[in-house]
């Protein structure tokens, strides 16, 4: 995903991360055991247990995204997982305890922005260095999928207050996944509830709810039974959404089946960070090791398409993806997002390890 500060700069527009695909998943193998780690007590208020377990992490299948693959052998320990992302209620109860400022709601400084971008690249314009975010805004005709620029547009005033700009607001959405989240907000939000982001591996561990090289949270069809089981994009991508699972854009948290750990909308609805910064390389590594026990994620972010971006994993997909069209919502799904970007598009869950104060 873009960066706020090369979009600030109005300077490259490289290719999209996620090319067009099909939708496909790891396959299980022998290794997967079954979790049973039982719960160490009560849950926490809105949390359910994930017990522990060694699973198929990733995707072999030739139809995955490249970075979903190789398929690699993961242990997690058991760990507690908020049941819904979080909500604007939730943040605001966040914010008005601790006055804490979003990325999108701080003015960029040009110092900062100069280190991630090319050498020589000039200062832009004091009036294109305001707060802001970027917001889906679909254009009026088909345009060419490889330019993401075409529906994500930098809207100054953007924010999670105020999600498709100034004249927008939350009223009747407090249920609803707060968005334009960076990365370092959601990690704000987490400590000071005493909890932390998930690793990759805990949230699509926590994703497959117990089920064995499924292609879908839910098992091996997109639509059983002919329903939705998640908030995706329906239509044709990016111009004509025609909602027929019920949402045009978020919808309240809990409007669709949880998984079989009790998680609502870990597919679809809004991304949600984790905490280890993406690496197109880090699976090859994990796989020659043989059994990776938690692992954190690399420690350098890596992205091709973006080399001087630091990101971070996000997971599930979203509101937008449709199956012409980054079709993530899959467990094995992942993207890089920029570690400052917010996005109409992006939110997060956190996760509380047994034991301890996080
Ligand atoms: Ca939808
Ligand atoms: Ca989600």
């Amino acid at each position: 995903m873009m960066t706020k500060k090369i979009l600030v700069v109005a300077t490259v527009l490289t290719a999209v991360v996620i090319a067009c695909g099909d939708k496909k998943n790891a396959q299980s193998t022998a290794s997967d055991q079954h979790a049973t780690e039982p719960p160490p007590g009560e849950a926490p208020e809105g949390m359910v247990w994930i017990p522990g377990g060694q699973f198929t992490m990733g995707s072999n299948d030739p139809r995955s995204y490249e970075h979903e693959r190789p398929a690699h052998m993961v242990k997690v320990d058991g760990f507690w997982m908020d049941e819904t992302e979080v909500t604007n209620r939730q943040f605001k109860e966040f914010t008005d305890a601790t006055g804490y400022v979003t990325v999108a709601e701080r003015k960029p400084e040009w110092e900062e922005l100069q280190k991630q971008l090319p050498a020589g690249t000039p200062k832009p314009h004091d009036s294109l260095l305001v707060a802001g975010s970027l917001v889906f805004t679909p254009p009026k005709y088909a345009v060419s999928l490889d330019d993401y620029s075409q529906w994500w547009k930098w809207t100054p005033g953007a924010n999670w207050k105020h999600p498709e700009g100034p004249g927008s607001d939350i009223e009747g959405k407090w249920d609803h996944p707060v968005v334009h989240i960076a990365y370092e907000d959601a990690r704000a939000y987490c400590e000071w509830a005493g909890k932390r982001l998930p690793t990759e591996a805990e949230w699509e561990f926590a994703s497959r709810g117990g089920l064995e090289g499924q292609p879908y949270a839910w098992g091996p069809e997109f639509m059983p039974a002919g329903q939705y089981m998640a908030n995706t994009f329906q239509g044709g991508f990016p111009v004509t959404n025609t909602a027929e699972d019920g949402f045009k854009d978020t919808a309240p948290v809990r409007s669709f089946p949880p998984n079989d750990y009790g998680l609502y909308d870990i597919i679809g609805n809004v991304w949600e960070w984790t905490s280890d910064l993406f690496n197109v390389n880090y699976y090859s590594e994990l796989a020659r090791t043989g059994l990776a026990v938690n692992p954190k994620g690399p420690d350098k972010s890596f992205d091709p398409n973006e080399p001087l971006v630091v990101k971070y994993v996000t997971r599930g997909g979203s509101y937008l993806c449709a199956n012409d069209y980054c079709v993530n919502y899959r467990p094995s799904a992942r993207q890089g997002t920029a570690f400052d970007s917010g996005l109409s598009n992006v939110g997060f869950r956190c996760v509380k390890s047994v034991g301890s104060g996080q």
